[in-house]
């Protein structure tokens, strides 16, 4: 690790000790950008990196509600407004037992790189609680999400900061939000991204991450003269990002072999094709079932404990959660001939792990660009709601596609390295000058 990297390391371990996960998060940024700061004294003067490594706000609340059972449950809610240099605070909020201060923060300082990429103007935040969805119902579901907005409603609003959905966190979780936030502030405005088409919401957001995930490969693809097409992918995770990689996977003749939740992975040599992805939608969106059910009801391996890396494939979606490939699992994945992966979920790839593509001259997209479709067609949503009008899903789709290239084409201007692409280091760069210059117009704030 070069000095100066290793210099700013210890100085975030020694403020934010004991948050694993965002010096991860960190260290990939600042690694990359460290020679773009060094030739460039004003980002020093104006202490850019230490101010960007700071959160504007942290939010932390408790969430008591009733379960069915008429038991009181306390959960602790957070909210992590990262940098507002380009926008709103913007970003998704996860419900999921793990979920910890640490693990906020990195997913807010990912998105504030993220939406520089993205075109629009969004500044970044994450938010969420250690509330399990799992096993609870329609009911339990609804009045904690009341609890929750009954305090994050003071601090957000559709010109300051904007979540959307995340882990544990889709369609019912962004009505029973929204309902809340409405009757507590007596307003119909677009706070919350991912909302129902019905009420305010964008057409294809909730493909809008998968499908983007996929429309980065391609474009990775075309940069050796490839194509999805006839490809054999592997995906992990079964939830809203996977199903829908899945589903563009089709569109464009991509078989996709794999899908995965916690307790296992599903392994389909004969491809899921659109009946079967039906079938997983179902089981995943209204039943709230495992996809081990997939293999009882197809015939197929159902891999217990397994991730789905040493499934021989051409392509890997990582779409579940992060660190989720480790340095045997790309090695693995190397062995086996995979030339190209595209990250839906967010930080998947370990840093061991990422080594072992770079070294491997693979195509490699990380999360904050290959992932970034979703949060652009929320930018999108928050457009259509100040327009007080609706964009078809031809419309939609087609300026995502616009914003993939976009984003592509700066991972390339900023991470060719002669023939090779490093898009670790383009999109970092990329990203970080959009927000560090803004932030030196803004002064010192
Ligand atoms: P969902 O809640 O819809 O699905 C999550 C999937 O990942 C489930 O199959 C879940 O399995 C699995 N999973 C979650 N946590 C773990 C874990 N700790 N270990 C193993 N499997 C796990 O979430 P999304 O599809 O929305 O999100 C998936 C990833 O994509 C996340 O990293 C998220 O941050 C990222 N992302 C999401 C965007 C969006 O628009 N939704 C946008 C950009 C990135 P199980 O049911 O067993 O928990
Ligand atoms: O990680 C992400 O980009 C998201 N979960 C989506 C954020 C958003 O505001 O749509």
């Amino acid at each position: 690790m070069p000095d100066k990297v290793q210099t700013f390391m210890d100085y975030v371990k020694a403020k934010d000790p004991g948050q694993p996960e965002f010096h991860q998060a960190v260290f990939e940024v600042v690694n990359s950008i460290m020679p773009v700061v060094e030739k460039n004294p004003k980002y020093q003067r104006a202490k850019i990196l230490e101010r960007i490594v700071e959160p504007e706000r942290v939010l932390m609340f408790r969430v008591p509600w009733v379960n069915d059972k008429g038991e009181v449950q306390v959960n602790r809610g957070f909210r992590i407004e990262m940098n507002s240099a380009i926008g709103p605070y913007k970003g998704g909020l996860r419900f999921h037992p793990s979920v910890n201060l640490s693990i906020l923060k990195f997913l807010a300082f990912e998105q504030v790189f993220k939406n520089s990429l993205t075109t629009l103007p969004m500044g970044g935040g994450k938010g969420g609680s250690d509330f399990d969805p799992k096993g609870k119902s329609d009911n339990e579901v609804m009045h904690f999400c009341q609890s929750f907005m009954n305090e994050l409603f003071r601090h957000i609003g559709a010109n300051t900061d904007v979540p959307a959905g995340d882990i544990g966190v889709g369609g019912r979780e962004i009505g029973f939000l929204f309902g809340q936030y409405k009757k507590l502030r007596n307003e119909f405005t677009g706070v919350l991204t991912g909302k129902a088409p019905k009420w305010g919401g964008s057409l294809i957001r909730p493909e809008a991450t998968g499908y983007g995930a996929v429309y980065f490969a391609d474009e990775m693809m075309k940069t050796r003269k490839q194509s999805l097409n006839g490809k054999t992918a592997t995906v992990s995770g079964s939830g809203n990002v996977a199903q829908y990689t899945v589903e563009k996977c089709l569109d464009l003749g991509c078989k996709v072999v794999t899908l995965s939740d916690s307790a296992g992975t599903i392994y389909d040599p004969k491809g899921i094709d659109r009946e079967k992805l039906a079938f997983v939608m179902e089981l995943k969106n209204v039943k709230r079932g495992r996809i081990k059910e997939y293999a009882d009801k197809y015939g197929c391996q159902f891999l217990a404990g397994k991730r789905p890396w040493a499934v021989k494939c051409d392509v890997a979606f990582p779409s579940a959660t992060q660190n989720e490939v480790d340095v045997n699992d790309a090695k693995e994945l190397v062995k086996n001939g995979c030339i190209c992966v595209s990250e839906g979920a967010n930080m998947p790839s370990t840093p061991e792990a990422i080594e072992v593509y770079l070294n491997a001259k693979i195509m490699y997209g990380l999360g904050k660009a290959a992932n970034a479709g979703g949060v652009s067609v929320s930018g999108l949503e928050m457009s259509q709601n100040s327009l007080h009008l609706s964009w078809t899903r031809e419309e939609v789709d087609k300026r995502l596609q616009g914003i993939m290239k976009a984003i592509h084409e700066q991972c390339v201007e900023h991470g060719k390295e002669g023939s090779f692409i490093n898009y670790v280091k383009g999109a970092n760069i990329a990203g970080f000058i959009k927000v560090a210059d803004s932030m030196l117009d803004q002064g010192v704030v």
